[in-house]
Parts: structure tokens; sequence; C-alpha cells
């Protein structure tokens, strides 16, 4: 390795929605952190690690900065808001397609306070038509994140603009041998991304507060002497009339999130994949300190 060698810490910050883990996976050139168009899909700290000659940076996804309806929600915002300090850098995602939103404020605040270095990314540039509006915008920007070391507009969909915001990122990594194995590419264990992909079905099929009600438990997994793997997990609701909403008609829908899950987890694997999914009712677990360990893997990051 040669001396010049560069490796650092990056969080990853923003209100929900704006695109964190879109640009992870597309930084990281796999998918590590799921995504949907619901907001509050993130709901732990999760390091995407790029390696490649010159650098290595871990780049931690976070929850999405909103205004708490409940305990997880709390819990959600201070796993974000912790993720702020203790890197080399920030970069603080906003949607370049939408005025700033009080969210974005508080972003803004909570990262003016904080005394890490950071670059700010309009993201979603792709839907950008109107040069006027990103004008305003950038105008905003300037204005709300002053201490910003840098403006990068980029999009996570097409790519556009994510090698210079990488360029730019490798401005603020410290000399220093790898953090990580280079062929790791996630800090998770195979558990969590298996729940993970199995609650990203849940939020692509089902609809409103149904799939933010979820929590994945993994009972098992085992790999079988057949060379398959046996997973069995329970989707967990808060309330007994959400059952048959993750159930659905003679069971469609619950097969539907199973089928695209183990297709994902064989993906994932390079396994055959046998996947049972159970629903049970844990009633308002989202309020409960020990169940929301349970069933979202924070449990590391929250104690
Ligand atoms: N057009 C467009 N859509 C994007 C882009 N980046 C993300 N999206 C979409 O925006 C939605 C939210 O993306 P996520 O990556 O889940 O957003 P997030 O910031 O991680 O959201 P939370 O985890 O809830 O905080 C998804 O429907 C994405 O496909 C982009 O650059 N362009
Ligand atoms: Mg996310």
């Amino acid at each position: 390795m040669e001396d010049n060698y560069k490796a650092g810490t990056v969080t990853l910050v923003g209100r929900t929605n704006v695109g964190k883990s879109s640009l992870l996976n597309r930084m990281i050139g796999e998918k590590v952190a799921i995504v949907s168009d619901k907001p509050q899909t993130t709901r732990n700290r999760i390091a995407g690690i790029l390696t490649n000659e010159r650098f290595q940076a871990v780049i931690y996804d976070t929850p999405g900065i909103h205004k708490p309806l409940h305990r997880l929600g709390e819990y959600l915002v201070r796993v974000a808001s912790a993720a702020l300090s203790g890197v080399d850098l920030v970069v603080v995602i906003v949607d370049a397609s939408e005025r700033l939103t009080l969210q974005d404020k508080r972003v803004a605040s909570l990262i003016e306070r904080s005394s890490s270095p950071f670059l700010l990314a309009l993201n979603k540039i792709d839907l950008c038509r109107d040069n006027k509006r990103l004008e305003d915008l950038l105008t905003d920007c300037r204005f709300q994140f002053a201490s910003a070391q840098g403006i990068y507009q980029i999009s996570a969909i097409t790519g556009e603009g994510v090698d210079d915001l990488l360029t730019g990122i490798e401005g603020f990594l410290p000399k220093g041998p790898p953090l990580f194995p280079e062929d790791i590419v996630s800090d998770k264990p195979l558990k969590f991304m298996i729940a993970e992909i199995v609650r990203e079905k849940i939020l692509q099929t089902t609809r409103e507060e149904v799939p933010h009600s979820c929590g994945i438990y993994l009972q098992q997994l085992e790999y079988r002497d057949d060379g398959t793997l046996y997973v069995l997990a329970d989707i967990v609701v808060e309330r007994e009339s959400q059952k048959p909403i993750i159930i659905g008609k003679g069971g469609r829908q619950i097969k539907e999130i199973g089928v695209e899950a183990r297709r994902d987890i064989e993906y994932l694997t390079d396994l055959k994949v046998f996947l049972e999914l159970f629903v049970k009712v844990r009633k308002n677990w989202r309020e409960k300190d020990s169940m929301i360990q349970e069933y979202t893997g924070l449990r590391d990051e929250i104690s």
C-alpha cells in the first residue's frame, strides 16, 4: 500500500426521503441499504465501505431527521444526530426538487452546531427542470448551511455528480491504512441484511402506516446440509387489525413479500433460500424500549 493512502469516516444525514440510502448504494456500487418511496425507511446507522486504490471511505447512512411521533421515532432521530460527531466529514443531503422544509432547517441547525466539517449535496437533480427554482434553493441553502465547505448537485439515480462528490469527500479523509478489509462492503451482519430485505418488501407492497408499524424478528437462520439457507422470520405488527393487511386476501400479500424477499436473499447469499414468514402482534411495540431493540436491530446503537 502506498504511503499516501487515505481512510476515514463519513456520515450521510438529511431529512427523511431525500435519498441518503440511494446515494450510499450508488457510491458503494452495491445495495447495502434498503430504499423506498416512503419516509422513515432507514432505522439504523449502516456503514457502506468504499475501497479503491487511493482511499477507503466508511460511509454511514442514517435514519432521516423528522418530527418523531412515537418512541421509535425519537430513537431514530437520536441515532442520526449522534452520527454527526466523531467522523471526518458529514455530507448533508437535501432534495433539489423541493424547497427547504422545516426538517431541512432542523438538520441545518444540528450540523451548524456540531464541530464536523460538512459538504452539502442537492440530490434528485434529475428531477429539476426549472433553473430559477434551483437558483432560489441554492440561495436558501447558502444561507441555512452557511458553513458548508462545498455544494454539489447530484443524482443518486442517474449517478450524475456522484464522482465529483466522491472527489470532494476524498479531500477530507486523513492519511492512514484501511479501517476494514478491502472486500467488505457493509458493517452489518447477514441477519440484519435479511431482516431489512423483508422490511423493504413490506414497505414496497403495503401502504400508509402499516409498513412503518412493522418490525422484523429473525427466529432462525440455518445453513442446511443440502446447501440451502433456511430463514424463519416474524413480521411484528402493532395491532390485530394490521395482521390481515400484511397477510392479504387468501395469503396473497405475504406470499408476494416472501417471493420478493427470497429472490433478494438468494442474490445476496448466492444460496438457495427457504424463507418462512409469520405475522405476530406485539401491541404498541414502537413505544416499548425492549421491543424496539428486539425488532429493529437498534440494540447496539441506542444503549
Ligand atoms: N428521481 C430521483 N429519485 C431519487 C433519487 N434519489 C433517491 N430517489 C428516490 O427517493 C425515494 C427515497 O429514497 P431513499 O434513498 O429511501 O431516501 P432516504 O433519504 O434514505 O429516506 P429515509 O431512510 O426514510 O430517511 C426513493 O423512492 C428513491 O428512489 C434521485 O437522485 N432522483
Ligand atoms: Mg434511508
